[in-house]
């Protein structure tokens, strides 16, 4: 492919920086209001974290029925879904087929790195730089780099000293790698792990787990769909889409059953028995899925009630893992359920019955270093072919300062968020005029169906800009008060649930350093809706625009 020429002086309506979900529909709906934009990428294709993230057995853990773009109508009868759960491969042709439907590519620039990204206040436009060398300006810069882009490595000594094959989960090689005839050992048991570990299994020689923490998972009880069944569902696409945007379920749906929408059993988990509520969790266990934690609605709310959540999933674990050891140091006991993100697997429990896998417990024999054979733990070294890591991310800030973004003032926005993240509804920052951000900090976002929340924020910018043009405002920005309400009501609505106690990377507690700010809003995409809609009522409220 020849190479395309850097941009030099070329002047926007907005830069968008990402080519996933979020920065192609954004492109496509900047398009449809008659605006030019310009996006750049870093990868050579469009698809963001399923470009990225292609660990064997990678899949959505939202069920593709409803992890699927809901803004063209003919998009969503034409494209057909194969199974229950997507795979990456799945996923990535159909942000292909987005792209080349909607011809998108023409305004993308693959394979250029934003690095820089200044506001400038004289002419109040954003001029952006890649590493490439592209030179360009905008109006409006807005940032759909994702919540999980940056990968973590983990803070062990010797890591380069290795001399076998090493992976990571979410940079993974495009053809694949061939573990037959390998030793593995794998580091990490979130949901990249907990995805990947049944798959290596199968074909490694021998597989070895090192787990510092273990991790609640449900069972996806995935299943290839059936046409008839699709059909059926199609025909109600809109009150499914419908469900999905207002309901409880963070846009997630619950589509097996065909009720768009888990209904609670009861309010509080402390108004059922003991047999009532394991009856609840056992249906819900049984049709998979991650809302197995909406049974009830105050799981993330009351100590006691999940507490019975973590003593049904440990009774599974127990019931399912042969060896009593290896069961005991799979049940989680350090945090309540749901508050790190809860894993949906197929198969991950069961393949700690297979010969060929060892589970080590990094909380007993703690790892002391990576050696050129393998990895010495304090109980001596276990030797490998292949490390495969699957450690995780610096999450939603860490997209973020991997770019030199600096608003009023020359003002970086690394400085703006030394002590956590600050944006008005998690979308735009004071101090950052004309720059949105696609489900940033302080958004349902990670918490939510993906898909649904870039659709909700790339129409809620849109409509923005919209007010602005109607009133010839070229200045948008964020009143500093509404973004410190905005702020204190995040952490306002954490603190009334138990995610605070997970230690996950909600919090940056995966960071050295990181300040610990729980930076998704909890209250789900139902209500940030609501609370969107009614301050777009109220003449966008909090936003300022001027001339
Ligand atoms: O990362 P994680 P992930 N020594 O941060 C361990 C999304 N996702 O890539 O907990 C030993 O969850 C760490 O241990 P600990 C989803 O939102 C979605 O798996 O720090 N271990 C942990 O076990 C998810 O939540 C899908 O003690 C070390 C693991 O590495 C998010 O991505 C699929 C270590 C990291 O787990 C992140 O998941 C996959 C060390 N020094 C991912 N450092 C879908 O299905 C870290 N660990 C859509």
């Amino acid at each position: 492919m020849a190479q395309i020429p850097a941009d030099e002086n070329a002047r926007f309506d907005a830069i968008i920086i990402g080519a996933g979900f979020a920065g192609m529909y954004m492109l496509h709906k900047l398009r449809g209001m008659g605006l030019t934009a310009r996006v750049y990428e870093t990868a050579d294709n469009v698809g963001g974290t399923w470009y990225w993230n292609r660990y064997p057995g990678a899949r959505c853990d939202a069920e593709s029925l409803a992890y699927s773009f809901s803004f063209d109508e003919e998009l969503e009868q034409d494209w057909n879904w194969t199974e229950r759960y997507a795979t990456q491969p799945e996923i990535l042709k159909y942000a292909e087929h987005v792209a080349d439907r909607f011809d998108l590519r023409r305004d993308i620039r693959f394979e250029r790195r934003v690095d820089t990204a200044h506001y400038d206040e004289s002419n109040n436009r954003w001029r952006v730089t890649t590493e490439q060398g592209d030179s360009a300006s905008a109006q409006f810069l807005i940032t759909a780099i994702g919540c999980l882009s940056v990968p973590a490595l983990p803070d062990i000594e010797g890591l380069d000293d290795f001399k076998g094959h090493r992976y990571q989960a979410s940079l993974w090689p495009h053809e694949g790698v061939d573990f037959s005839g390998q030793r593995v050992g794998i580091i990490g048991t979130g949901s990249s792990a907990i995805q990947a570990i049944p798959v290596i299994a199968e074909q490694a020689d021998h597989l070895t787990v090192f787990q510092r923490t273990p991790n609640y998972s449900v069972p996806a009880q995935n299943f290839p769909l059936d046409q008839n069944w699709v059909d059926a569902f199609k025909k109600n696409y809109r009150g499914h889409r419908y469900n999905q945007k207002h309901g409880l379920n963070s846009g997630f749906g619950d589509l097996k059953t065909e009720i768009a929408e888990t209904v609670p059993l009861a309010e509080v988990g402390d108004d059922l028995s003991d047999a009532e509520i394991e009856a609840g969790l056992e249906e819900r266990w049984e049709r998979g899925g991650a809302y197995f934690m909406n049974v009830v609605s105050d799981s993330m709310m009351s100590e006691r009630t999940n507490a019975r959540f973590v003593a049904f999933v440990h009774k599974k674990i127990r019931e399912t893992v042969n060896d009593p050891e290896t069961a005991e140091w799979l049940c989680p006991t350090s945090h309540p359920i749901g508050t790190r993100r809860i894993c949906v697997d197929i198969g991950y429990y069961e393949t700690y019955n297979r010969d060929n896998v060892t589970l080590r417990n990094l909380r007993k024999t703690p790892i002391e270093r990576i050696t050129e054979r393998g990895v010495l733990l304090s109980d001596g070294e276990v030797e490998i072919d292949t490390l495969v890591l699957a450690t995780g991310f610096d999450a939603m800030t860490g997209p973020f300062f991997n770019i030199d973004i600096r608003g009023k003032n020359a003002q970086p926005l690394k400085e703006k968020w030394v002590e956590g993240p600050r944006a008005y509804l998690g979308l735009m920052a004071a101090g950052f005029p004309n720059m949105f951000m696609i489900t940033g900090p302080g958004s349902p976002s990670v918490l939510s169906n993906m898909l649904v929340s870039i659709e909700q924020h790339v129409d809620f910018i849109a409509d923005c800009l919209t007010r602005a043009a109607r009133e010839n405002a070229t200045k948008i920005e964020a009143n500093l008060d509404s973004e410190n309400w905005w702020v204190s009501h995040v952490n306002d609505v954490a603190n009334d649930t138990l995610y605070p106690r997970g230690g996950s990377w909600y919090l940056g507690a995966n960071i050295k350093g990181k300040p610990r700010v729980f930076m998704p809003y909890a209250a789900g995409v139902g209500a940030y809706r609501e609370i969107c809609d009614h301050i777009a009522a109220q003449d966008w409220r909090g936003f300022e625009f001027s001339a």
